[in-house]
């Protein structure tokens, strides 16, 4: 199969350990890091980037948790880069990633299910969603401008 270069957002979570080897995990295992920021997100920011699980009994601690912290913001680069990066993690739950993906990140730098160490997008539409979220304008300068088409009267 061919896939063509796609964008997904990654961030080492706060309080990871050992940041330099996951950035350089993250080169060796093919991917561009085309954009890199260290930012703390705010309670809102953290809310509105874990909303999908804003009904889970977990979510206040992964707020707190979330912004505790700068998060290393990447926006990483690569064939099917939104998969190949959820590979690359492996499972939420490091017990089980070092069950089932002991090469991953999270059997190797995650602390437990929640201090996991490394988020990345779960499809395609995430990824572009939190990408602008993230770093703005930067995230849409591959869209196509339509040329042709004219200001509303
Ligand atoms: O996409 P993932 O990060 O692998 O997992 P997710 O989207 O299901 O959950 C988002 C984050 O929420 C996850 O990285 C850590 C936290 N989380 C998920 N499941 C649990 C959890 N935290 C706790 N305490 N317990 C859970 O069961």
């Amino acid at each position: 199969f061919f896939f063509p270069p796609e964008d997904t957002l990654a961030v080492i979570k706060p309080d990871t350990e050992r940041k330099e080897e996951i950035l350089e995990e993250i080169q060796a295992r093919g991917f561009t890091i085309s954009h890199l920021k260290d930012t703390v997100l705010s309670r809102e920011m953290a809310e509105e980037f874990y909303k999908e699980h804003r009904d889970k009994p977990f979510f206040s601690q992964l707020v707190d948790y979330m912004c505790r912290g700068p998060c290393t913001m990447m926006i990483l680069t690569k064939e099917n880069a939104v998969e190949e990066w959820r590979a690359a993690m492996g499972p939420t739950d490091p017990s089980e990633a070092r069950e089932t993906a002991p090469d991953s990140l999270r059997a190797r730098f995650a602390k437990d299910v929640l201090e996991n160490a490394v988020h990345g997008s779960s499809n395609t539409e995430h990824a572009h969603q939190k990408i602008q979220f993230i770093f703005g304008d930067i995230g849409s300068e591959s869209e196509i401008i339509d040329g042709d088409a004219s200001p509303p009267l």
